[in-house]
């Protein structure tokens, strides 16, 4: 999130959702929404393939075919262009590459975008004068938009249709990407996933090099813990497998058509700590992986029911994990913002916390030391020094906090300790909800939980990302300067006529490194500053150019143009593509998805069109599928499944079906039905007649597991342990399909046919 939920109660006047259902989803975040309705008279407007909980509080809800949100938002696009709606001032001196955009939008007419989409073309209209002329707007979005294999050509077009509104960097504005699990912003941030190290430093070695500083560590040690370079390519600089296609790395598991997996090893182990796998894609193929692993360790609080999808009958571990609630830490907001947490209880039973488990893990295979010595360093003097020595533990979780600060610079770390945040939690009431800034005593002038980039200790934290109203000192900035200095003969810094407030650097500036820094800033640095500096401020562990940054008032990140193109990617601007199994074969052939992607991308090969093309899909599987969450159930559904109270809120699995389209197929209220996929995959669940969905979808909640293909797994939980309803997981028959960049399954967007059972 751009903003938070307290600028939006404050300041919004129109409120944009795509492809998110607050209202059941983050109850909470959406009681801002409703009362930004009830103080601003702020409008509501709702797109969404399905008519949610959060559409019926909307003042207008347009239902749009899933996956067509980028032919929508053009479709918005050119009629602000038409009417000159757009923030000529901002794109003049502060973007790149919006010509681009205003040319690609000319195409998606209102009538383009009615067939496209399936709305209407006065609804488009309509969507576009309200949002384009209230201002400050805000736009809102979650799953419906991420989970396609567009989904990282939805986020773009999302963010650019604020850039061209002038609605970013301001109060009641913002693109807010609503956070899913308690502390997923967290873990994102701290790298949990297959493709960087914390941060988002990516893998290269100037990457590694980076953290053996802080971790005090050698490099050429770190190097020793890889596989030697093969075909070409160096091991420890290559992503992962994702969370979406680990299981085809496991030797033997057949991938689908001409997938490709390049590897240097087989997936032999898999070690599951806090997801519940059945939440993931094509839970068929993970049954294969998990029955040819050699071993498959759960450390859980639950008994993940991972654990019972293979009829495994040995090489599988439970270790007992315990809850937040018996640990000690920070968790990151939505809103970037931490939230300090006390241990309410000690580890009950046997149960280890999270760090307790990975630490003992490290002793036994003998890196304990290399592991832990990142907490044991401080700085001195501009210098890291280890302060604990390698056989004195170090102190959880103040130390690890400190290493962070130490270290992850690339988002603003540097300013968080567990005092500050200590200090944060214990002054709750001492915070303006609406702003977030600290009313008075200890906290006064800091934003809540110091929402990051917080640049160092008097830093109070970024309450509204790209701020350039507001000092330096107070949380602004300008655009960041990111992807080099020129592009196409066109500079990427700022225009010369604008600086941010109280910003002693006038105009555009590149982010700032060692070699510019003396003449951005017109300083001279001092031989010891040379020698002690860091390349760039995201790898300056002496924190000498954030000293700079502050006497300048100058954030280190740039003044620059926000641009529209990513030269990297296979679409440099967004384009609407069809999904890959479509619905309307007439379309495929003129938005046909990517090209086949034949560079591994996360160790795998990704079909796109080969896969769209081989047949007219919507023939055999006439149906969309789609999918929901309910609110009694979360995730993989393991842990509220096991609660009396919170099962009977949903006893069995179903899916949601227009009555018109379930009596085609003779299928009554509350009879069974099976549902067929494109690779041959089956559940069988209650139908559920339903007017939320039209005829032409279904859409089905994703928390069960238990039951696959209509096979009673039952038999396989460990005494005592079956929640009390298990189900079939709609993962079974979720479509292929995966975004090109991030491997993001193609969750809400696919094809089905449907029987009675
Ligand atoms: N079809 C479909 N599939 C989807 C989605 C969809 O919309 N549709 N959404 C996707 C999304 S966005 C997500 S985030 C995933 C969510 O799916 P999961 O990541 O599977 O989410 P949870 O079920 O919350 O899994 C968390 C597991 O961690 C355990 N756990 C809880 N607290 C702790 C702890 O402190 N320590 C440890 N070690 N374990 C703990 C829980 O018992 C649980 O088994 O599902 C994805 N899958
Ligand atoms: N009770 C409960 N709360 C949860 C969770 C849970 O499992 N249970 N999970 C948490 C997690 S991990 C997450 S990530 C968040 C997710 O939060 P949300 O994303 O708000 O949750 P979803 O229900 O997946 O909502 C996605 C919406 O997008 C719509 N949609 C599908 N395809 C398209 C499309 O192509 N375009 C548009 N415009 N809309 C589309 C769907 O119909 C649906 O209404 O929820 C969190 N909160
Ligand atoms: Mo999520």
């Amino acid at each position: 999130m751009t903003n938070h939920f307290g600028d939006v109660v404050a300041n919004t006047k129109c409120m944009l959702i795509f492809g998110a259902n607050s209202a059941v989803a983050n109850p909470i975040g959406f009681k801002h929404m409703l009362q930004a309705k009830d103080r601003n008279n702020a409008k509501l407007i709702v797109i969404d393939p399905i008519f949610t909980r959060t559409a019926a509080k909307a003042d207008i809800f347009v239902r749009i075919r899933p996956g067509t949100d980028i032919a929508f938002v053009y479709g918005m696009l050119n009629i602000i262009f038409e009417n000159g709606w757009e923030d000529k001032e901002l794109i003049a001196k502060r973007t790149y590459g919006v010509d681009l955009i205003k040319e690609e939008a000319k195409k998606y007419t209102p009538s383009e975008v009615a067939d496209i989409c399936g709305c209407s073309e006065a609804e488009l209209i309509q969507v576009t004068r309200l949002f384009a002329t209230t201002k400050p707007a805000t736009l809102f979005w979650a799953l419906g938009i991420t989970q396609h294999s567009v989904g990282s050509s939805n986020t773009r077009i999302l963010a650019i249709l604020q850039l061209v509104l002038g609605n970013i960097g301001k109060p009641g504005a913002g693109t807010n990407i609503i956070r899913g699990h308690d502390n997923v912003q967290g873990a994102t941030d701290m790298g949990c996933l297959a493709d960087t190290l914390p941060a988002y430093y990516g893998l290269d070695d100037g990457a590694w090099k980076h953290f053996c500083r802080f971790w005090g560590v050698e490099f050429d040690y770190m190097k020793s813990r890889f596989a030697p370079p093969s075909d070409g390519k160096n091991w420890m600089n290559e992503k992962g497998f994702s969370l979406s296609r680990w299981w085809q790395g496991v030797k033997g598991v057949s991938p689908y058509g001409s997938d490709k997996t390049v590897s240097n090893a087989n997936v032999r182990v898999l070690w599951v700590q806090g997801t519940g796998i059945t939440s993931m894609a094509h839970t068929v193929k993970i049954q294969e992986a998990l029955k040819k692993l050699d071993l498959l360790v759960i450390a859980e609080p639950f008994v993940n029911e991972v654990a019972i999808l293979a009829d495994r009958p040995d090489g599988i571990y439970i270790l007992p994990a315990s809850t937040q609630f018996e640990t000690e830490g920070y968790v990151t907001a939505t809103n970037r913002a931490m939230q300090w947490r006390n241990q309410v209880v000690k580890p009950i039973y046997e149960s280890k916390e999270d760090q307790e488990i990975m630490f003992l893990f490290a002793k036994k295979f003998g890196f304990y030391k290399e592991y832990t010595r990142g907490m044991k360093m401080q700085l001195q003097d501009h210098k890291l020094v280890q302060v604990i020595p390698d056989d004195v533990d170090a102190v959880w979780p103040d130390d690890a906090t400190r290493e962070m600060s130490n270290g992850l610079l690339s988002i603003g770390l540097r300013g968080i300790s567990a005092n500050r945040l200590r200090k944060h939690q214990e002054n709750w009431a001492n915070f303006d909800p609406d702003t977030q800034r600290g009313i008075g005593g200890a906290v006064k002038g800091e934003y809540y939980g110091l929402p990051w980039p917080v640049w160092d200790e008097k830093h109070p934290g970024t309450a509204i990302l790209w701020n350039a109203n507001v000092p330096y000192e107070e949380g602004g900035m300008g655009f960041r300067n990111r992807f080099g200095l020129e592009h196409n003969g066109v500079s990427q810094l700022a225009d010369n006529s604008f600086t941010p407030v109280g910003c002693k650097v006038k105009g555009g500036y590149p982010q700032i490194t060692k070699d510019n820094i003396e003449k951005v800033f017109n300083i001279k640095l001092n031989d010891k500053e040379k020698e002690l500096m860091g390349a760039s401020w995201s790898t300056d562990i002496s924190g000498i150019i954030l000293e700079k940054c502050r006497e300048k008032s100058a954030c280190c990140l740039g003044n620059a143009r926000a641009r529209t193109i990513v030269w990297e990617f296979a679409d440099q601007i967004p384009k609407h593509r069809e999904p890959i199994h479509s619905p309307r074969w007439d379309l495929v052939q003129k938005y046909p998805t990517f090209d086949d992607q034949e560079k591994p991308n996360f160790r795998v090969t990704t079909m796109f069109k080969s896969e769209q093309l081989k047949k007219d899909w919507s023939k055999e599987f006439p149906i969309i599928i789609s999918s929901m969450r309910l609110v009694n159930l979360s995730g993989a559904g393991m842990i509220e499944r096991t609660s009396k109270y919170l099962s009977d809120i949903t006893p069995e699995m179903f899916a949601n079906v227009n009555p018109e389209l379930a009596m085609q197929y003779n299928i009554n209220d509350g009879e069974m039905m099976w549902i067929h996929s494109p690779q041959g995959t089956k559940i069988k669940v209650k139908c559920v007649h339903n007017h939320s969905v039209t005829p032409d979808r279904i859409c089905l909640p994703y928390n069960f597991a238990g039951i696959l293909q209509g096979v009673d797994l039952s038999a396989n939980y460990p005494e005592g342990t079956r929640p009390y309803t298990i189900g079939e997981s709609s993962n079974t028959v979720t479509n292929y399909g995966f975004d090109p960049n991030t491997q993001i399954s193609e969750f809400n967007a696919g094809l089905c046919r449907i029987e009675r059972a």
